[in-house]
C-alpha cells in the first residue's frame, strides 16, 4: 500500500497544484481518478466527508482524507521538507 493517495481528476487545476508540490518534493504517491459525477464520488465521500477533489491520504501518519488543495499543499510542506 503507497503511503500517499491522492484522489483527483486530469485538468483539475486545484489537483494540479497538490501534484506539482508532490513532484517538487519527489514524493511517489499512488493516484486515484474520480468520476466526473459528484454523485459517484462515493469514495472520496467516505474519505474526507465531501465531493470534491483533490483529497490526500498519507497511511502512515494517519490522514485519511483530507481535502482542500491550499491545506494538502501546507501539509506536505511541513512533514516532507
Ligand atoms: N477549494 C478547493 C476547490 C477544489 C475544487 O473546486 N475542485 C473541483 C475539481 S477542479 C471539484 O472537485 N469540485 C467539487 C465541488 O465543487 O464540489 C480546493 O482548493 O481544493
Amino acid at each position: 500500500m503507497a503511503t500517499l493517495e491522492l484522489y483527483e481528476l486530469p485538468g483539475c487545476p486545484f489537483c494540479a497544484k497538490v501534484t506539482d508540490k508532490l513532484d517538487e518534493l519527489g514524493l511517489e504517491y499512488e493516484s486515484h481518478e474520480v468520476p466526473q459525477a459528484h454523485s459517484e464520488r462515493t469514495e472520496v465521500e467516505e474519505i474526507s466527508g465531501q465531493t470534491g477533489v483533490p483529497v490526500l491520504v498519507d497511511h502512515d501518519n494517519g490522514i485519511e482524507g483530507m481535502p482542500e488543495s491550499s491545506d494538502i499543499v501546507e501539509y506536505l510542506e511541513q512533514n516532507y521538507t
